[in-house]
């Protein structure tokens, strides 16, 4: 076990970090000319079954800025693969899964996958990326939570309105009960063979879960997201834990007991108020967030006054890691990422 200290890590736990922490959602993507160059020679699946090419553009924006993480480059759609559902991305669609689960008999014919056997190349991607990392640096593994990876192999693609999801959650609910508690015990593997390959913190994107009626989350999803972080953390205690639950602000009454160290909090809401209503509902979390990623399409002195104002917002947090409220965007400036990061840091 290292001696030297992550700032993140730090942060992440409540303690004081030697500097403030700082990374941006998908960071690795599309506005970065050299993962284009890169993502033109192969398909978006392609990149993320490559370890050699999926570290390659891990560490492409930390070449670049001065951050406290790198997040290994991969999708929350990666694991489904493993069950039998093939991953596509159209020209100008979004991610699309085949074989849809919409009744008992599609929930059975579903694998469980061997994550370290069927997904090991995400383990193999982590260990190289590792070896581009200085110390001080964090190496974040994540997946997507249960609700939200379901989402996607229920609808077949991304959805406005989650009309299948809500077919199977309110017409046949063991079904939907059976996929998410067969996404459970995928996702403790699995996250459980990242930090084998060097994971130093983890994190669960939960984007969807604001779909959900604040009754139905608390009896359906809470208790997969307990059962989780309850099994990582008896396993890992060392690693922090960060759940983002989407533009989830209503749903923070709603996470008491869950066992993890950061909530990642949405862009839509007042990062101060966020912190106050934590610590009102007596849970001792450290947050990540919240500039608007679309923020940084303004000049220089407005990305400048708004970074001051989420910092100037999270003076109450136990701790605070520094990020974007949602994952940057194709079409941002890449130099506007330095000004948040000069800001922070000067
Ligand atoms: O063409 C391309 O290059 C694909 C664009 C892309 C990228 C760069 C997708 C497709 N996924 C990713 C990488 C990715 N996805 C990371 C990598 C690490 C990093 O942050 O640098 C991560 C953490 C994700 C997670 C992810 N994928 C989430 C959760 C976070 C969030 O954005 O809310 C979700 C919902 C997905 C599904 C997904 N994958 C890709 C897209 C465009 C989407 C969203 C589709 C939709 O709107 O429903």
């Amino acid at each position: 076990m290292s001696l030297v200290k992550k700032p993140l890590v730090e942060a992440a736990f409540g303690r004081e970090p030697d500097r403030q922490p700082i990374w941006f959602l998908r960071q690795a993507g599309r506005y970065l000319p050299e993962y284009m160059k890169i993502r033109s020679t192969v398909s978006f699946t392609e990149l993320c079954a490559s370890p050699e090419l999926a570290s390659e553009v891990t560490l492409q924006p930390l070449r670049r800025y001065d951050v406290d993480a790198a997040i290994i480059f991969s999708d929350i759609l990666i694991p489904p693969t493993a069950m039998g559902q093939e991953l596509t991305f159209g020209k100008g669609h979004g991610p699309q899964l085949s074989n849809t689960v919409r009744s008992a008999d599609d929930l059975a014919r579903l694998k469980s996958p061997d994550v370290e056997k069927d997904l090991g190349y995400v383990g193999d991607a982590i260990q190289l990326t590792k070896k581009g990392l200085s110390p001080t640096q964090t190496m974040i593994g994540f997946a997507g939570a249960p609700f939200t990876v379901a989402t996607y192999m229920i609808e077949g693609s991304g959805s406005k309105v989650f009309t299948e999801v809500k077919k199977l959650l309110y017409g046949n609910l063991d079904t939907f009960k059976g996929l998410l508690e067969l996404l459970t015990g995928v996702t403790i593997d699995y996250l459980s063979m990242q930090v084998k390959a060097g994971a130093d913190c983890l994190m669960l994107f939960d984007t969807w879960a604001n779909q959900l009626t604040a009754f139905d989350y608390h009896q359906h999803v809470l208790p997969c997201m307990k059962l989780i972080t309850d099994e990582i953390k008896s396993r890992h205690p060392e690693i922090p834990l960060i759940y983002y639950p989407g533009q989830g602000s209503d749903l923070h009454r709603e996470l008491l007991g869950l066992n993890v160290d950061v909530i990642a909090v949405d862009w839509r809401t007042r990062l101060n108020e966020a912190i106050a209503n934590l610590k009102k509902l007596n849970m001792d979390y450290s947050v990540q967030g919240n500039l608007d990623p679309q923020a940084l399409v303004g000049n220089e002195g407005f990305v400048r006054a708004r970074v001051r104002q989420v910092m100037e917002n999270a003076t109450e947090a136990r701790g605070h890691i520094f990020n974007v409220g949602h994952g940057l965007l194709p079409h941002l400036d890449p130099e506007s990422l330095s000004w948040v990061i000069d800001e922070i840091r000067n």
